[in-house]
């Protein structure tokens, strides 16, 4: 252990921890003791959590799923209970456009065409596309509706709109030289196989650079919610641009303002293509709105960092409402595009505080206050404040004296 650091022992003397060490452990039973065969033999084939494990994700509440025609789907991952940077399949949030559904697509029908302005059209099977090069990165999606809102009581509601997991699939440089891109192409929209299509104009530029066309998630196939069998990833843009059940994308000469990018392009040609990069942005994932202290000693304040940027450089960690900033600890791999896990020991005196984390990317841009984001879109900042675009505003969490952790936006 690093002999500048103050040893395990010091942090625990006198809190709760060790007596929960102290207590004397039950023999444990058979997890399948009087389980039926059939569950059994799920349990074998493909195996699930512990019945004491019980995270789930939630719909958002300004816009429960399934609405009112039983189709979209907007669930928010309990960020609260996360640790490290992977979301698990399952836990991953999930944001469909309005009156779109969750297709159920069989690979063996599906294609992906690419075509436009390209010397040779092309179509693929699934099974043609795994036969190509492929590459497995860590990448976060967030969705642009993730605005934390004084109403919000957890993290799983503030900024449960992103999530991150390994994806692999086939470079789509690859794809596009292979197709040969002609002279004069400067955009790619890419859509979605639903009725209410997912098409996005991303830049050339873009698509050449770290797109790729994915057909796994977190070592198996994608989801039918993530966008089976096929998505688009664009690592670092707005979660709209990862367009799910891929099944095209044509080369073309100017961005074309299609249902997605209606409100998320920006008109103006010259700045069009610099507007979709989220972040920086970070939240502390524990304490966090909803959870208990037990009271006061050390605690391991732990969150997420992420940029759109490229990889997350530093974390300041605030107790004091942003009166003083401490350096927090990169606790995994600062990943280019992929939530970063961050953490700082603390010891909580007992009295009443607010937590805030702030982070800075490779490009040095700092992560704003709420009171920032105000002043760039020159708005007034009071207790109901909706930021207009990316929120990627600090996030407060008031610590009360009794060890409840609130909202800081309340
Ligand atoms: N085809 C298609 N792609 C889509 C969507 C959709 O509804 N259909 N939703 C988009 C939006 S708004 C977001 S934020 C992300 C969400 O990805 P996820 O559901 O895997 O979290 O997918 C994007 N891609
Ligand atoms: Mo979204």
């Amino acid at each position: 252990m690093d002999s500048k650091k103050p040893n395990r022992r010091g942090f625990l003397r006198g809190s709760a921890a060790l007596a929960g060490l102290a207590g004397g452990a039950k023999v444990a039973k058979s997890q399948t003791q009087g389980m039926p065969q059939k569950k059994i033999d799920d349990l074998i084939a493909y195996g699930e959590r512990s019945r004491f494990v019980n995270s789930i994700r939630v719909p958002v509440a300004e816009r429960h799923s399934p609405d009112e025609f039983g189709l979209t789907f907007h669930v928010l991952t309990p960020l609260q209970d996360s640790s490290g940077i992977i979301t698990p399949s399952s836990l991953f949030y999930t944001a469909t456009h309005r009156g779109s559904f969750v297709p159920d697509i069989d690979p063996k029908e599906h294609r992906l065409m690419i075509h436009g302005m390209v010397d040779r059209p092309l179509i693929f099977t699934m099974d043609e596309l795994k036969r190509l090069p492929y590459v497995s990165r860590i990448h976060f999606i967030e969705c642009l509706g993730n605005r934390a809102r004084p109403t919000h009581k957890t993290v799983q509601e503030t900024h449960g709109l992103t999530s991150c997991a390994e994806w692999t699939g086939v470079p789509l440089p690859l794809l596009l030289k292979e197709a040969g891109v002609q002279s004069g192409a400067s955009w790619i929209v890419a859509e979605g196989a639903e009725e209410v299509k997912g098409a996005s104009s991303i830049p050339l530029g873009k698509a050449m650079d770290d797109c790729a066309v994915c057909y796994a998630m977190n070592g198996e196939p994608l989801r039918p919610q993530q966008g089976f069998p096929l998505r688009l990833m664009v690592p670092g843009f707005e979660g709209i641009y990862q367009i799910k059940y891929l099944r095209r994308i044509k080369v073309v000469d100017r961005y074309y303002m299609t249902y997605d990018d209606y409100g998320h392009i920006n008109p103006d040609p010259k700045v069009a293509a610099l507007t979709h990069e989220i972040g920086p942005k970070s939240v502390i994932t524990f304490p966090s709105g909803g959870q208990q202290l037990s009271g006061p000693g050390f605690y391991e304040i732990s969150g997420l960092a992420w940029s759109g940027g490229g990889a997350i450089k530093s974390v300041e960690i605030s107790t004091d409402g942003g009166k003083s900033w401490k350096a927090a600890e990169l606790r995994s791999p600062a990943l280019p595009m992929a939530h970063t896990r961050f953490g700082l020991h603390w010891n909580w005196n007992g009295q009443e505080c607010t937590l805030m984390s702030r982070c800075t990317d490779q490009l040095g841009t700092v992560q704003p206050t709420r009171a920032e984001v105000a002043k760039y879109w020159n708005q007034p900042l009071n207790k109901d404040y909706r930021v207009p675009g990316a929120d990627n505003s600090v996030q407060p969490w008031r610590v009360a004296a009794d060890g409840s952790v609130h909202n800081g936006l309340a």
